[in-house]
């Protein structure tokens, strides 16, 4: 049965921080499964059109010269309800409307270094995963433990 996916990123600044270990294991042990991973550098055209919808915005330059300015963590997890759910362990935008407990709420302070992306729809996901990701980049694998973390595995 086909899950649902969703694209997450660590940003420059989570991965300059050595929080991508820590960003990883909260996704693997709320029990989502991860599909693809990899290290990148964006280039200006990625980043622009990754944040295509911010552009014209007074953060706009800001956000795409700090997007650029070193790797980023692109991950593709999977799960029942994994865009809303991943949204809710992220915390709010603003790292200082964040609950303690999510991940921008325990590890961010600033809006503008708020450390993890994550898309914000079933269009948004499709269209990044699409954006950050080759077809044969996403691996399809079954896991044993999913009789444990799901009722109808
Ligand atoms: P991303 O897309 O990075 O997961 O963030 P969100 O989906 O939670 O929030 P968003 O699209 O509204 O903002 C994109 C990105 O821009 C930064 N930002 C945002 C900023 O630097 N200043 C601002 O005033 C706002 C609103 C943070 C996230």
């Amino acid at each position: 049965m086909a899950r649902e996916r969703t694209f997450i990123a660590v940003k420059p600044d989570g991965v300059q921080r050595g929080l991508v270990g820590e960003i990883v294991s909260r996704f693997e042990q709320k029990g989502f499964k991860l599909v693809g991973i990899k290290l990148m550098a964006p280039s200006n055209d990625l980043a622009r059109r990754h944040y295509g919808e911010h552009e014209g915005k007074g953060f706009f330059a800001g956000l795409v010269s700090f997007f650029t300015s070193g790797p980023i963590v692109a991950m593709c997890w999977e799960g029942d309800n994994v865009i809303e759910m991943a949204r809710a362990m992220m915390g709010k935008t603003n790292p200082k409307d964040a609950a303690p407990g999510t991940i921008r709420g325990d590890l961010a302070i600033d809006v503008g270094r708020n450390v993890v992306h994550g898309s914000d729809s079933p269009e948004s996901a499709k269209r990044e995963l699409e954006l950050f990701f080759a077809a044969g980049e996403l691996v399809e694998w079954s896991r044993g433990v999913d009789a444990h973390v799901y009722e109808k595995a």
